[in-house]
């Protein structure tokens, strides 16, 4: 919460005195900004683009069910390999056949754009 407030205080001071020139300055890449929490509405309209995601207080969820174990383990593998690539890491709950994840962003301390990113990438996984 504070390190939020204190990232807006830099957009501010940095807007060079006049918002004209809010969407020419140059901005860091997404990866290295740190997003903010989504709003409850926000969020339920990305769960609408989201099958079998729903959410639980701060975190989003979803469990998949594989016919192995084995085939449980590898998707897991792959999904790891998709969230190192974006530097954002589910948790993961590992039951026989059943793989469930819960996203959030510890950052940022609930579900922002970077969780729904995750979603997304975990979905393209699953579907092969
Ligand atoms: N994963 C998740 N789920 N939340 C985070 O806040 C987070 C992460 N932070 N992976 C990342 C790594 C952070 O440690 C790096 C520096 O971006």
């Amino acid at each position: 919460m504070a390190r939020r407030n204190i990232a807006r205080e830099r957009v501010q001071h940095t807007a060079a005195g006049s918002d004209i020139m809010k969407d020419v300055r140059p901005r860091p890449p997404t990866q290295l900004l740190m997003a903010s929490r989504l709003s409850d509405l926000e969020i339920q309209r990305a769960l609408g683009t989201l099958p079998g995601w729903s959410r639980r207080a701060d975190v989003l969820t979803k469990t998949f069910t594989w016919p192995t174990f084995e085939q449980g383990i590898a998707f897991v593998t792959r999904v790891a390999k998709a969230a190192d690539a974006m530097d954002h890491h589910p948790d993961i709950d590992i039951r026989y056949t059943k793989v469930t994840f819960a996203l959030s962003s510890h950052d940022a301390g609930g579900i922002t754009e970077r969780d729904l990113e995750l979603a997304r990438q975990i979905e393209q996984v699953a579907a092969g």
